[in-house]
Order: C-alpha cells, then structure tokens, then sequence
C-alpha cells in the first residue's frame, strides 16, 4: 500500500511537486482560449494564499468556494489547501438558503464566490451572521473570460468584508513581496482534515464527510493512477461539476497528480456545450454521467436525422460513468456508436472516490466492475451490526461494506449518522450488492429504496434497467406507489426523442404503457413489472444531478 509522509499537503501533492518534477511549463488548465500552465496556478495560488493568511484566515478553518468550473475555482482550492485550511465547496445554481445554510454550517472563516450569489447570501444575512474574514468576490464570466477584470464592488458587500479577487491577488502578491505571508504550503499532516465533500442531497441540508489530506492522496495512487490509467499527455473534460467530489477527483485532483491538462468550461453541461468543448479542447478522458451519454446518443440521432455533422468524440481514450446505474443496453449503444470504453464505477462523499470499478481490459456490462486495490469490499446481511460479520457468499445480495485508506473521519456534527456509516476503517455504504464467483460486483439498488411488493423484496434499479432496454425509452426511474394500501412498482419514464410522436396523443401514451408493462413481464419475475406508466419531460435530480427518487416520492404524495 502506497504509504505517504507525516507532513503532506495536497497542494504540494497534486500541484507544487509538479514544478520541482520540472513541469511547471506544461499546460494545467484550458479555459476558453486560454492556456494556464503549472507555474501560472501555483503563482495565483501563492497571491491568494498570502491573502489568506493577511485577513487572519486561521488553519482548520473552512474556505467555501462557490464558484463555477473556472481556473479561478482550482486557485482558490489549492490557496485554501496550501494555505492548511479546509476546502468546502457548493454549488452556485443552488438556492440562495440552502447556500446560506452552507455558510452558517461550515463556519466559514472565507467566502470565494461570484457577486450574485455574495448579493444573496447577504441578502440572507449569513454573511454578516458568520465570522467571515473575507469575501472573495469572482466576476462572473463566460468561458475564457478575465477572471481578474477590475469589479466594483457594492458598499453592501465591502462593509462585509468583500473584495474583488483582483484586489485579494494584489494584496497577496504586496504580501509575498514584503515577506508577511508563507510563499509556499504549510507543513500540514496527513492525517489534518483537508476537505469537505458533502452527501448528495436535494437540499443544502446535506451532511459533510470530513476527509484528511492522505486520503485523497491515497485514491489517486489507487484509483486513479494504478486501475484505470491517468497519463500526463491526458485532456480532461468533466460533465458534473467541480464542486461536485466525483469531478473534483477525475477533472482536476487526477489530472494534476499526473501533470495533465484539465479542460474547464462554465456553460451547464448539455450535448451542444459538451459537444462544443470536445471540439475545442480534444480531450481524451471524459467524466460522463449514464443521463449525458443517453442525451448525447439521442443528439446524435437527431444530427443524423437531419443531415447534419454527427458528434464526433474520436479523441477520446475513455468516459468514466458514475453517480448513477448505468444500463448495460446504454453502454453497448454509446460503445457501439462512439468507440470508446467507458468505465463504470462506484464512489461516494464516504470514501472520497471510486473504490470499485471497470477498468481498461476488464469491463463487464452492467457490473460495477471489482474492488479497486488497496480497498477491501464485504457483502453482509443488511442487519449486520459490524464489518466483523459473516460475510454472505458469492451470488447472495445484501449491502456492501468498503475498506480502505480514504475512508472519512465521520460526518461533522453528526455522531448518530457518523455511527451508523463509519465503523473504524470500514464504510457501511447502504448500497445493495451481489459479488459473482469472480469477484465482479452487481448493483441492485439502495438498501432504503427496496420495495416490498406481495412480500417479495423489488429493486427500483433491475426494473428501471429492464426499462431502458425498450427502443423507447431514454430514462425510467421507479419508486412505490400504493394500490388499496398495497405498495406496487410506478415508472415514470422519459422517452427517446424519436419516440416522441408515440406520446404525443392519450391513446398512444396507453398504448406505450402497455406494451412497456409487457417488456418488463416478459423479462422479469412477474411482480416486478410496472402497475402504472407515467410518462414525463424530466425527473427530479439533486444538485450532483442524480434522480431524487426521495423527491419523486413526495411529488407523488402531494
Ligand atoms: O457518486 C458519488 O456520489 C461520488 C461521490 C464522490 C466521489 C465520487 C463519486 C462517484
């Protein structure tokens, strides 16, 4: 096992070793036309450290970074690490409270973000509830942008302690200048809490799995570099966002611990943007999520359709998918049309990142793949009360626990939640597994959505699968709906764009309905299939764009 230091920090880890590697030349960042080498980040990241360090921001404390994907987001996280505090990022499309909620929750001793969303959060008076130092203020550009254009800003903000980041680059590099502020990172331990990476959740009230500097640094070796391949010619691009761990990791941590290139953009992630940046950047590693590749297989159609130039992803070497299942009907489709492997994988906030995936020569369809090295996986009875339990043999579904050297501290001010999840060096991950004789791993859904139907245990996940296997349909997700007081499978689908003309009348929804309850009675134990259809543009997603089955549940409760 890859053992690291005493004294690591992540900024050293993943970007300053770089420069004394002899890459300071080399491209880091793409945004738009411009190009950010190693030596540009670590410059930016030195001035906004020491501006760190001038406002009194104290080691340990939280800098929130709510930015979009930009080289303005990656100074301000390594500035925050180097710097030997702790990173919490959010999502600036989130709703002004949940955002205030995040300042109020982490403490945070600095605000990056852009001004609407310091407007709103000062709106909210959590600004000037928290002990914010200060408040760095990023203008809002497109891709490609001046980041360091010279912003006004409001007497508002600036009696809260706003400041443009032109002007906290400025007062850093005055600080660095007359030696009152660290050049470089401080002397951090591995075993300091780094970064913060929040429990998905449709709401801001999600909780914060507190990781250490070696956990990060212990996935990457792993996961990143040892199973599925970083290189340092690598162009990354990234479908979620950064904020988001899963991008966090693959479209920036990796591709820096390698001395790659990252590729950002601003706009949200649709097939003409995403189409856009493949083009412009060429990357060869995608970090693709199961409800992109449909969409992009759908425009793809549609391009050919009307005679216009098909995608064209030939530069890819491969798309990670995670964050969702991925229908193995899916997969030999996008595979089919785009030529590039996809590897399929499971993570979580809980353990930082993937631990269990496909990998380059060994993708099995509609498996998660097998256990990363350097992690341990268990399969117990959902009732097991520690790791310590008999496991379940091969071939036997029950919930998967995960071992590894990224396994969180535990949930900040959470101990009910934290004992629950966390158990030593172990992860309770409450996601139902079967493991074959080979060591392959098979998903079968959430321990807390299984649905109990004529007292036989239903997972949503084998029926939405079987659904996206019908030429129809482009999405299903399923929950439980009750019939006299009896709970039964309800799919709500979303269909293909060419399937479109088949909804379009009642008659040719019923009809659809029908057949896809037959499709799913033909391949399925038969109290599986759908008792009801409803056909929709859309389902709901929290903010990492997973669907919200929680969500889609009081919707039909309402
Ligand atoms: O899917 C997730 O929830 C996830 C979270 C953090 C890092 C990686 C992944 C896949």
């Amino acid at each position: 096992a890859p053992t690291f230091p005493d004294e690591l920090n992540l900024a050293d880890y993943f970007l300053f070793d770089r420069l004394r590697e002899g890459l300071g030349d080399k491209v880091a960042l793409l945004f738009g036309d411009q190009r950010h080498t190693y030596a540009d980040v670590a410059e930016k990241v030195r001035m906004l450290q020491a501006h760190l360090a001038v406002e009194g921001v104290a080691l340990e404390q939280r800098v929130l970074i709510v930015l979009h994907d930009s080289p303005a987001f990656v100074w301000a996280f390594f500035a925050a690490l180097s710097h030997g505090a702790v990173v919490a990022m959010g999502n600036p499309e989130a709703p002004a409270p949940d955002l205030a909620h995040l300042v109020e929750y982490t403490r945070a001793a600095a605000v990056v973000t852009i001004p609407r969303v310091a407007e709103a959060l000062a709106l909210q008076g959590a600004l000037a509830a928290a002990d914010v130092r200060t408040v760095v203020l990023v203008p809002e550009v497109p891709t490609g942008g001046d980041l360091e254009a010279d912003l006004p800003v409001s007497p508002a903000l600036a009696a809260l302690r706003g400041t443009s980041l032109r002007g906290a680059l400025a007062q850093g590099r005055a600080a660095l200048a007359a030696k009152r502020a660290p050049a470089g990172p401080r002397p951090t331990r591995r075993d300091d809490i780094a970064i913060w990476l929040f429990t998905s959740g449709s709401t801001g009230r999600s909780k914060a799995a507190m990781h250490t500097h070696r956990d990060f640094a212990f996935n990457t070796e792993r996961y990143a570099k040892a199973t599925v391949g970083y290189r340092k010619d690598d162009i990354t691009v990234s479908v979620p966002r950064l904020f988001f761990g899963y991008a966090t990791g693959t479209n920036l941590l990796f591709p820096f611990a390698v001395g790659a290139t990252s590729g950002l953009f601003v706009e949200r992630p649709t097939p003409e943007s995403l189409a856009r940046y493949v083009e412009r950047y060429r990357p060869t590693v995608v970090t693709n999520v199961p409800t992109m590749m449909g969409k992009l297989l759908d425009d793809d159609d549609a391009r050919a359709a009307r005679g216009a130039p098909r995608l064209d992803l030939s530069s890819v070497r491969f798309h990670l998918s995670a964050g969702e299942a991925l229908p193995p009907a899916l997969l030999e489709r996008f595979r089919a049309r785009f030529h590039a492997d996809v590897y399929d994988g499971i993570g979580s906030a809980e353990m930082f990142h993937i631990y269990c995936t496909n990998r380059p020569g060994d993708v099995r369809p509609g498996s998660l793949g097998r256990v990363v090295e350097g992690y341990t996986i268990k399969i117990l009875p959902s009732d097991a009360a520690g790791p310590g339990a008999p496991e379940l043999p091969p071939g036997e579904t029950g919930v998967m626990w995960v071992k590894g050297d990224s396994v969180a501290l535990g949930y900040f001010q959470d101990r009910e939640k934290s004992w629950g999840t966390f158990h030593g060096h172990w992860c309770r991950t409450g996601d139902l597994f079967r493991m074959d004789a080979e060591g392959y791993l098979w998903f079968s859904g959430r321990a807390d959505e299984l649905l109990k139907v004529g007292g036989v245990w239903v997972a949503p996940v084998e029926v939405e699968e079987c659904l996206t296997e019908h030429p129809a349909v482009s999405l299903a997700a399923v929950i439980g709906a009750e019939e006299a007081g009896l709970v039964k499978p309800k799919a709500f689908i979303v269909v293909r764009d060419d399937a479109r003309g088949r909804v379009a009348t009642g008659e040719g929804k019923a009809e659809l309905a029908q057949e896809l309850k037959a499709f799913v009675k033909d391949r399925l134990s038969k109290h599986k299939y759908p008792r009801w259809v409803a056909f929709v543009d859309d389902v709901p997603r929290n903010d990492r764009g997973k669907v919200d089955r929680k969500a889609l549940r009081q919707r039909e409760a309402a």
